[in-house]
C-alpha cells in the first residue's frame, strides 16, 4: 500500500497535489517554468552553487566523523537538503533574519558563521554557538516549530517600528522561519501562521519536507501538501522541488521581494529527503527501504548540477576536481576547529541569565561552584563528598565506602553487591573507584 498516495489522493482531499517548481530536472535539463526566469545568472553563479554544496556535504560528512570518533556528542546530518538550504541561503539579503530549527547548516555557513560556531553547542562546550545579531540568524532551535512564533514576533516588531515595506530594498526585511514536515503539526506552526497572517508580517515560512519527522512519514503528518497549510490562515503558498538549487533560489527571491513590499507572509515548501539519519543516534533502517532512499539517490541535488554544467556549459572535470580539493581542504579546517574549541567555564552557564548581574543568579552560582569544587576534587575537607563517598586524593590509594546521604552506611541500597554504588548511589553520582572525570571536565581545574 502505497500510504502517500492514498492520503494525497487528489478525489479523497479534492486539493491535488501542486506541481513543483523545477528548472533543473533530475536528468541535468534545464527547465523553463512560468514565471521564474533568472535571466542574471552566469554560469559562475550556478558554479558557486555547485561549490557551496559540495563544501557543505563535506562539513556535513566531517562532522558526523567526529561524532563518530565521539568528538561530538550529536550531530544532525543535512546530507541530500544542500539545494534547498544554498538556495535559500543565497537569496536572502543581509537584513534578512534566519531562525533556524537544527538542520540548517548550510543556511548558517552562508549567514557567515564559522564551523567551530556550529559544532560548539554538539561538542558540549556551548548553549548557543554564536550571537544572532552578529549573522542576522538566531541559534539553534530544538524545540519543534518555536522557532516560527520566534520569527513571527521578530516580523510584527519590525512591521510595529515601521521597518518594512518603506520601499527601500536595502532596509526592508523579512523574517524566514525554517522548520520541517514534523513541525507542521505543533501548535506553535499554526499559532504563528494565524499571527503572521493576522498581522501581514513580514515572514517566508520555509518548510523542508524532507519525508520523515525522526521515523514518522510526512504523510501521517498531513491531509494536503504542505505547501497549502497556509491556505486556511490566508497565506498564500508555493511548492519547489527542493533538490533544485536554481528553482529554490528563484521561488524564494521572487517570495522575499513580494513580502518585502508588504504583501505579507507566505509559505514556501520545498520537497526534498533526509538522505542520512534523524541524528547520529538514530539507524533510519528500522523505518525505511532501502528502496525509498535509493529512489531519492537518484534525485540527488549536487550531482544534477553538476550534470547540467557538464553537458550544457561546458564546466571541465579539472575544475570539478578544484571543488573536491576545496571541499577536502575545508574538511580539515572543520576538524581542526572542532578539536581546538576551548572548554568553557564550568560556571559559564551562569553569564546570560540576565543582561546586568543579578543576586540570586550569583548565590546559585556560588553555590554551584561549591558543589562543583567538591565533586570534581573528589573530597571535602573531611575527604568525602556532599553525599558522603570518601574519594582517593592525589596519590592514595582509594579506600571506598558508600553512606547513604546523613544515614550512615546502607549495604545493599548505595552499595550493590560487588561492592559497587547501585540505584540512587549512581544517579547521585557516586563513584567507582578509579572513575575519572571524562576529559571535558578538564575545565574543573580551574576552579580547583
Ligand atoms: C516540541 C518538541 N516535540 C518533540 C521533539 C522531539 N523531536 C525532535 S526532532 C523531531 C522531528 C522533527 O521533524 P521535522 O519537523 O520533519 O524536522 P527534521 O528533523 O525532519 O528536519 C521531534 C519530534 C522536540 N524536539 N520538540
Ligand atoms: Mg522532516
Amino acid at each position: 500500500m502505497n500510504v502517500h498516495n492514498e492520503v494525497m489522493d487528489p478525489e479523497r482531499t479534492g486539493l491535488g497535489e501542486p506541481q513543483p517548481v523545477q528548472m533543473i530536472s533530475p536528468s541535468g535539463e534545464r527547465l523553463s517554468p512560468n514565471g521564474y526566469e533568472l535571466d542574471t545568472l552566469e554560469i559562475t553563479d550556478l558554479m558557486t552553487m555547485y561549490r557551496s554544496m559540495v563544501l557543505l556535504r563535506r562539513f556535513d560528512q566531517e562532522a558526523t566523523a567526529l561524532q563518530r570518533q565521539g568528538e561530538l556528542g550529536l550531530w544532525p546530518p543535512c546530507l541530500g537538503q544542500e539545494a534547498a538550504q544554498v538556495g535559500l541561503a543565497r537569496a536572502l539579503r543581509p537584513q534578512d533574519f534566519v531562525f533556524p530549527s537544527y538542520r540548517e547548516h548550510g543556511v548558517a555557513l552562508a549567514r557567515g558563521l564559522r564551523p567551530r560556531d556550529l559544532l560548539r553547542i554538539f561538542r558540549g562546550v556551548s548553549h548557543g554557538g554564536w550571537d544572532p545579531a552578529a549573522h542576522n540568524m538566531s541559534t539553534y532551535e530544538i524545540v519543534i516549530g518555536a522557532q516560527t512564533l520566534h520569527a513571527t514576533g521578530w516580523a510584527m516588531g519590525r512591521k510595529f517600528q515601521g521597518l518594512t515595506a518603506t520601499g527601500d530594498p536595502d532596509q526592508d526585511a523579512v523574517a524566514v522561519a525554517c522548520f520541517g514536515d514534523g513541525a507542521t503539526s505543533q501548535g506553535d506552526v499554526s499559532e504563528a501562521l494565524t499571527f503572521a497572517a493576522s498581522f501581514e508580517a513580514p515572514v517566508l515560512f520555509f518548510c523542508q519536507n524532507n519525508h520523515w519527522a525522526i521515523s514518522e512519514p510526512t504523510t501521517l503528518q498531513t491531509r494536503v501538501p504542505l505547501s497549502r497549510r497556509g491556505e486556511g490562515f490566508g497565506i498564500p503558498g508555493i511548492r519547489v522541488d527542493g533538490n533544485d538549487v536554481l528553482a529554490c533560489y528563484a521561488v524564494v527571491r521572487e517570495a522575499l521581494e513580494r513580502i518585502r513590499s508588504g504583501e505579507g507572509p507566505m509559505l514556501i515548501e520545498a520537497e526534498t529527503y533526509r538522505m542520512g539519519a534523524h541524528t547520529t543516534a538514530d539507524d533510519p533502517t528500522r523505518y525505511r527501504s532501502a528502496e525509498e532512499v535509493e529512489q531519492w539517490r537518484q534525485r540527488d541535488p549536487i550531482q544534477r548540477v553538476r550534470t547540467y554544467l557538464e553537458t550544457s556549459c561546458g564546466v571541465s572535470r579539472e575544475q570539478f576536481d578544484e571543488v573536491e580539493a576545496d571541499a577536502d581542504e575545508w574538511a580539515t579546517t572543520v576538524r581542526r576547529d572542532c578539536l581546538e574549541l576551548p572548554d568553557p567555564e564550568p560556571d559559564a552557564f551562569f553569564d546570560h541569565v540576565y543582561a546586568e548581574p543579578h543576586p540570586l543568579v550569583e548565590e546559585e552560582r556560588r553555590g554551584y561552584a561549591d558543589t562543583w569544587n567538591c565533586c570534581t576534587r573528589g573530597t571535602r575537607d573531611d575527604g568525602h563528598d556532599h553525599y558522603g563517598t570518601r574519594y582517593r586524593r592525589r596519590g592514595e590509594r582509594t579506600v571506598e565506602h558508600h553512606h547513604d546521604r546523613g544515614r550512615g552506611h546502607q549495604p545493599g541500597t548505595a552499595q550493590g553487591p560487588r561492592g559497587r554504588p547501585q540505584g540512587r548511589a549512581v544517579r547521585r553520582g557516586h563513584r567507582r573507584p578509579g572513575w575519572r572525570l571524562p576529559d571535558h571536565g578538564r575545565a574543573a581545574e580551574g576552579l580547583r
